[in-house]
């Protein structure tokens, strides 16, 4: 298990990342870092090692001809400008649950927009116990440690947030017609390409932390078991191997700009381009909740989050949880 931490960051890589493909020379290096530049060059071949094809010349020195789209936190940094996430990254190769590390990190203190990444998930999870599948190296598995000045009652809208921002990702990398079930899955052609876990540490009136997990499946090409129906990912839908790295990075953008928006402003921006992206409204659709099952037209959501169902016989049910099948 590799753990990794932004400030024990491999300075070596964000500079040669940094130059965008040109040339570093090997003694700039070697000055740089005051070591030989025979100890450059095994740290080259410790980055060849993870996959980065660097090209060498002797008069010219190195430079990045293809990265091996790893979600390291130094790809990260150099590939997007988020301001408050990102500031801490703990990056695992494999873990058992990225959300159960973040409340660990967050329980001591972690600050708000921390990440928690992983490469393969062991113990993935989903809600009420579920477990989220989660192969090396296929998909984005992230948690972020959240701290909003807002009320418990509205931590659940941070789920749609969410789901938005990781749509909104989706449509713009790929083009593909990715919509959201509510409250929490993202589909592409009915099959489920991510799925968003929000956990909560508060009290009545006061919100500790939220972490909120998501899941993306970006290359898996197949998938095991009673999910092999229902599931997909980018790149089965775009029939083209899609990069982790340039979802992930338009996700925390895009994550960022309507967080803030929601802080500021409230929710009202969000819940309007959620009510674009559901898949749901106006439809037919069983409620399966701890309660009761029933069917019914999904008809709005509330300001709250909550789905608002027409039952047969004309009632209106506010469903705040629970899963969502359509018909
Ligand atoms: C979810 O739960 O959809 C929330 C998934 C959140 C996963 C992220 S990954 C990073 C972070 N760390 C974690 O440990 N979790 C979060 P739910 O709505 O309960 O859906 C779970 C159900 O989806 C399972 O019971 C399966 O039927 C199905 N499923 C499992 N793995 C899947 C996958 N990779 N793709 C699509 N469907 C999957």
């Amino acid at each position: 298990m590799v753990i990794k931490l932004m400030n024990e960051v491999n300075e070596l890589l964000c500079i040669l990342l940094s130059k965008k493909g040109e040339y570093v020379s090997g003694e700039e290096l070697s000055e740089k870092f005051g070591v030989t530049r025979t100890s450059i060059w095994k740290k080259i071949n410790n980055l060849r090692e993870m996959g980065y094809e660097i090209e060498s010349s002797t008069r010219l020195g190195y430079r990045i001809l293809k990265s091996p789209d790893l979600l390291l936190p130094e790809e990260i940094k150099a590939n997007s400008k988020p301001s408050f996430l990102a500031n801490e990254i703990y990056y695992f190769t494999t873990t058992e649950s990225t959300n159960d590390i973040a409340k660990k990190l967050a329980n001591e203190g972690a600050g708000h927009g921390t990440l928690v990444l992983a490469e393969e998930q062991l113990g993935g999870k989903g809600r009420l116990g579920r477990k989220w599948v989660s192969p090396k190296g296929k998909g984005i598995w992230l948690s972020i440690i959240l701290r909003p000045e807002i009320l418990p009652k509205d931590a659940s809208k941070l789920t749609l947030l969410t789901a938005v921002a990781a749509t909104d990702a989706i449509i713009e990398k790929t083009g593909l017609a990715a919509t959201i079930k509510w409250p929490n899955d993202i589909l592409i052609n009915d099959k489920k390409v991510s799925g968003v876990l929000t956990e909560m540490n508060g009290e009545m009136d006061l919100i500790n932390y939220v972490v909120v997990g998501i899941g993306i499946n970006v290359n898996n090409e197949s998938f095991p078991g009673e999910i092999a129906k229902k599931a997909t990912s980018l790149k089965i839908q775009k029939k083209e191997q899609v990069s982790r790295l340039d979802v992930l990075t338009c996700f925390l953008e895009i994550f960022e700009k309507y967080y803030d928006i929601a802080i500021k402003n409230g929710f009202e921006e969000i819940l309007l381009r959620w009510k674009k992206l559901c898949c749901n409204l106006n439809k037919q659709v069983i409620i399966y909740s701890r309660k009761e099952n029933f069917k019914g037209i999904a008809v709005d959501i509330d300001d709250d989050g909550a789905l608002i169902v027409k039952k047969k016989d004309g009632e209106i049910v506010k469903v705040l949880s629970g899963d969502v099948s359509l018909r």
